[in-house]
């Protein structure tokens, strides 16, 4: 099915194709995580929830593949480089203790994915150490297991995960379209630009859509 896409239309294999939802995690959502301790608003990130839910909600009724992904690392820190973790003055670095736990560690209530997207039984749930989906997690060779050739993103931040979880499908061959109002940055503008340059030179990264153009092609 053709979904009305920028900067043309997207032809949806829905058989090969992925539901890709990044880092919807407490840590970035909500207060006291690890988006918050780096000094972002992280209100400006929950108004995207209702239409994730939306197109979650409407993929799985279709029998869709679903993948859920989580900015996660090992409590012994061992997949955390010294780069990250030393970077900047965050309040509180990766590994130390915050208001939900243990900041980005896996299995700390802040590392959940947040309940109103919470992963069903045989979703796949990728825990990766850093801001693309494919690095140090085996998410290619699963995706090529299903025949996946497509992957349709949503999630959190764009210019950050979201797009270098994109640039490393893109690499890898996949085609991906990005759900424009179900994405979100801390910095607005950031988000805007991100969608011009995935979209940008005949989609040099991907496409983009609004999520009611997906909704409207699913089978
Ligand atoms: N800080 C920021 O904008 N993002 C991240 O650190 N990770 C994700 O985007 N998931």
């Amino acid at each position: 099915m053709p979904i009305d896409a920028q900067p043309f239309a997207f032809g949806l294999d829905f058989p090969r194709a992925a539901l890709v939802i990044i880092d919807m995690q407490r840590d970035f959502v909500e207060p006291g995580g690890f988006g918050e301790t780096l000094g972002n608003d992280v209100s400006l990130l929950q108004a995207i929830v209702p239409a994730c839910a939306a197109v979650l909600r409407a993929w799985r009724a279709a029998g869709g593949v679903v993948v859920h992904t989580r900015e996660a690392h090992r409590p012994d820190l061992s997949d955390c480089p010294p780069a990250k973790r030393l970077r900047g003055k965050p309040s509180l670095r990766i590994g130390d203790v915050g208001p939900m736990g243990r900041i980005l560690i896996a299995g700390e209530p802040g590392n959940q994915i947040i309940d109103a997207l919470a992963p069903a039984p045989g979703e796949l749930v990728i825990d990766k150490p850093g801001k693309g989906a494919f690095y140090a997690t085996g998410l290619h060779e699963r995706l090529q297991a299903l025949g996946v050739t497509q992957l349709v993103f949503m999630g959190v931040t764009t210019e950050v995960c979201v797009q270098t979880s994109m640039r490393e499908a893109n690499d890898r061959g996949y085609d991906a379209l990005l759900l424009e109002d179900c994405t979100e940055s801390y910095f607005p503008h950031f988000k805007a630009a991100a969608i011009e340059m995935i979209r940008a030179q005949g989609a040099i990264v991907g496409w983009t859509a609004p999520s009611q153009a997906l909704l409207a092609a699913l089978p």
